[in-house]
């Protein structure tokens, strides 16, 4: 399988890429910013509109260096590695 540096198992990097597909609604091979929030309205059912919206942007800030408005999977698995840092939680989204 692939060789990334990741902080995930096996198993987790089999469920982000099962998430990522699921996430990627219109088959694009990326995330766009609605579908990123998307994610996270479903990570966090209790935030806010405007928390939600503030989370969008940090995850865009933190992984889209070229300001391309879309995340690649690669991408996405340095998100989940961020997730999975700061959230003890992460295993109950799995
Ligand atoms: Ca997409």
């Amino acid at each position: 399988m692939d060789r990334y540096d990741t902080l995930l198992s096996k198993f987790e990097q089999g469920v982000a890429k099962e998430a990522f597909h699921l996430l990627d609604k219109d088959n694009s091979g990326e995330l766009n910013l609605s579908e990123v929030e998307d994610a996270l309205k479903f990570l966090h059912p209790n935030l806010r509109g405007s928390d939600i919206f503030r989370k969008v942007k940090e995850v865009f800030e933190k992984v889209d260096d070229d300001g391309s408005r879309s995340i690649s999977y690669k991408e996405f698995q340095d998100i989940v590695n961020v997730w999975k840092l700061e959230s003890t939680t992460f295993d109950e989204y799995l």
